[in-house]
Formats: structure tokens, C-alpha cells, sequence
């Protein structure tokens, strides 16, 4: 019989972590998956969770070692915006928290890692309509040059340490189980409880600015794909492009604005106006699809009806 996976997800508070625990608990079992984080969970009462800071190593190996890891998913963070705010914090909680997260994996016999990426890592120079796997990476953001760094370690740790990471350069991601934590793509979540809540709007980014995004379950989908994936067929230990939807704030509001007529947007761009123009718009995910079959589920349209159906009014 296989030894039971015991999966620890990092930073499992936070957007994605709230709605990748309830996956991976539905797939493995609840007392498989340790949801830990820096900060209490609003409810943990659905499997165990710890608080934990990455950014401690002693206190990172003994929950390595306690709970006899076999699996990570590291998705603690700063984002984007938060980074700007404060670089050298945002530096290290990305930086030295992966590195204490890649060492205590090696050394406790961890067999699989997930790190996610970002669309971050590229700049102005990338091309900016359907930005290739290989393009040029030239972030501006302290958030985007540790994403690449980050990338560059996990591809470090797979060749010389033999460790089994995986990652994805996810878009700007959209859900309604938990709010987003200081991110440039955030208005494309916060655009809909206001259009809900109060039936207008004042999106931080021009309403042409164009960028990659992703629906939650797509996300989610992704992810496991990946890591169920049979490694032999992964030419990508860096991290992986991986596209679904393709919007402005204009595009977004009209399609919101199908099933709400008397949903008004107002546009006031600040300093991530300056962060967004230097992402790309679009994103080629020619090797996810290949080496492990990804293809989403959602359009903007069906994004936009299922985020409305399940946000209050
Ligand atoms: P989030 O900000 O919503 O959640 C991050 C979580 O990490 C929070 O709950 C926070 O409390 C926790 N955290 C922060 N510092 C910590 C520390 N020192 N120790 C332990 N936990 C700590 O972020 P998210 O949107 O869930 O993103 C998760 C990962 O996915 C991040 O690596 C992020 O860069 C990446 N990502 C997210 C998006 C997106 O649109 N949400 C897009 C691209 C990449
Ligand atoms: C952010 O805006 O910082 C994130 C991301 C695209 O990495 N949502």
C-alpha cells in the first residue's frame, strides 16, 4: 500500500490557500492537508491548521518533521502592490522564506513542492500580446524580481538537489471565498462587490489597461493538474505560463453590467497603473497545454455569472 500523503500548504489564509485547502482536502482528506499560515484562520474548523512564519527555519523544520511532509504547497507571499509599499520586506518573506521552504523540503525527504510563480516576472521589454514561455524578463517590481529569483531557485533546487518542484506563472486571479491581498489584478475582484454592494465603481487601473487573468476553479484545476502530473513529461522546472482570460477593466465592467444595466465605473488609475502597463496583456501557454494537457473551463462570461450568482448583494 502507498504511504499516506501528508500535505502542508504555507500561507493557506490567503486567496488562494482558502479555496486550494477545501480542494485538497476533498482529494486527499482533511486530516492529510495542514493548512498553517502567520495569522488565525477566520474558521479553521474544517481540518488542522498551525500558525506558522516561514520566515522562522527552526520553527518551518519542525513542522516538516512533526507532520512528516510529503507534499508543500508554499503559497505565502507579499503580492505586487503590498511590495511596493515596503521592498525589502517584500524581498524577504518571497526570498528567504522559499529558500528555508526548498531547504527543509531536501532535507526532510519532501517528495513533491509547489511554488507559484507570476505573470510579475515579465516587463517591458516582454512582448506584450500572447507572451511566450521564453520571453525576455525584466520586472520592475521588487514583487516581479523575486518571482524570477524564485524561479530560478526552484530550477536550481530541481537540477542539483533532485527536488520535485513545480510551478505556475499564474495570471491575476478572481474569486469571491476570500479577498485578495494587495495585488495590481485585485480591482478585477473588488470591481464585483461593489457592483453588487453599492452598483458603482472606481476601478485603480485605465479602463484599457489589458492583463491576464483566471477564474479560481481554474486555478485550482491547474494546480493539481500539475502536480499530478507525470514528472518524466515536465520540461519546465522554472515555472510555467499558464492563460485563461484576457480582459480590460472597460471589457469587464460591460460584461458585469449585461446582468447589472445600472452598474456605472469610474476610473481614477494610481501607482499600480504603472505596475499594469509594464505586465503583458496576454500570455502563450503553448507548454502547459503540451507537456500536461491544460485547457480552462471558463470565458469572461461564465466568470462574470458564476462571481455574481455567489457574491451577497
Ligand atoms: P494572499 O496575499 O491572499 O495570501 C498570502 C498568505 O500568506 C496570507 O494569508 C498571509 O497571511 C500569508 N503570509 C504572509 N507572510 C507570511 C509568513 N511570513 N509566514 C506565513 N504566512 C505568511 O496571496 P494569494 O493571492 O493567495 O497568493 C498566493 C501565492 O500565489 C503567492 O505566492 C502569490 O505571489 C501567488 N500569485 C497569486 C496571484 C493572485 O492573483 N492571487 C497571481 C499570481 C501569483
Ligand atoms: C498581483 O497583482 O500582484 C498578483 C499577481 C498577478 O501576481 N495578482
Amino acid at each position: 500500500m502507498e504511504p499516506r500523503e501528508m500535505i502542508l500548504v504555507l500561507g493557506a489564509n490567503g486567496q488562494i490557500g482558502t479555496e486550494l485547502v477545501t480542494a485538497l482536502r476533498a482529494k486527499y482528506g482533511a486530516t492529510s492537508v495542514i493548512a498553517s499560515d502567520i495569522r488565525q484562520a477566520r474558521d479553521n474548523s474544517n481540518g488542522p491548521f498551525e500558525l506558522l512564519d516561514i520566515m522562522n527555519p527552526v520553527a518551518v523544520n519542525e513542522a516538516f518533521a512533526k507532520h512528516k511532509v510529503t507534499q508543500v504547497y508554499h503559497l505565502a507571499a507579499i503580492l505586487s502592490a503590498t511590495g511596493e509599499q515596503n521592498p525589502r520586506l517584500a524581498w524577504q518573506v518571497n526570498m528567504d522564506g522559499l529558500l528555508n521552504v526548498l531547504e527543509a523540503s531536501v532535507q526532510f525527504g519532501v517528495k513533491k513542492v509547489f511554488w507559484p510563480s507570476s505573470i510579475a516576472v515579465f516587463g517591458n521589454h516582454s512582448k506584450k500580446r500572447l507572451t511566450p514561455q521564453y520571453a525576455v524578463t525584466d520586472p520592475d517590481t521588487i514583487y516581479g524580481i523575486s518571482k524570477l529569483a524564485g524561479e530560478r531557485w526552484c530550477n536550481y533546487y530541481y537540477r542539483t538537489r533532485g527536488l520535485d518542484v513545480r510551478s505556475l506563472r499564474y495570471p491575476g486571479l478572481i474569486s469571491y471565498g476570500s479577498k485578495p491581498g494587495g495585488g495590481t489584478t485585485d480591482y478585477a475582484v473588488e470591481i464585483f462587490y461593489e457592483a453588487k454592494a453599492h452598483g458603482q465603481y472606481t476601478c485603480f487601473l485605465r479602463e484599457d489597461q489589458r492583463l491576464p487573468m483566471m477564474y479560481m476553479p481554474d486555478a485550482i484545476k491547474a494546480t493539481l493538474a500539475l502536480m499530478e502530473a507525470d514528472g518524466d513529461k515536465l520540461r519546465i522546472r522554472s515555472s510555467y505560463n499558464v492563460s485563461s482570460l484576457s480582459f480590460t477593466p472597460a471589457e469587464l465592467a460591460n460584461a458585469i453590467k449585461v446582468q447589472l444595466p445600472l452598474f456605472a465605473v469610474n476610473y481614477a488609475p494610481d501607482f499600480r497603473q504603472v505596475i499594469a502597463e509594464t505586465w503583458p496583456g496576454s500570455i502563450d501557454d503553448n507548454y502547459a497545454r503540451l507537456d500536461w494537457g491544460w485547457e480552462p473551463d471558463y470565458d469572461l462570461q461564465a466568470m462574470v455569472a458564476d462571481m455574481l450568482v455567489h457574491i451577497p448583494n
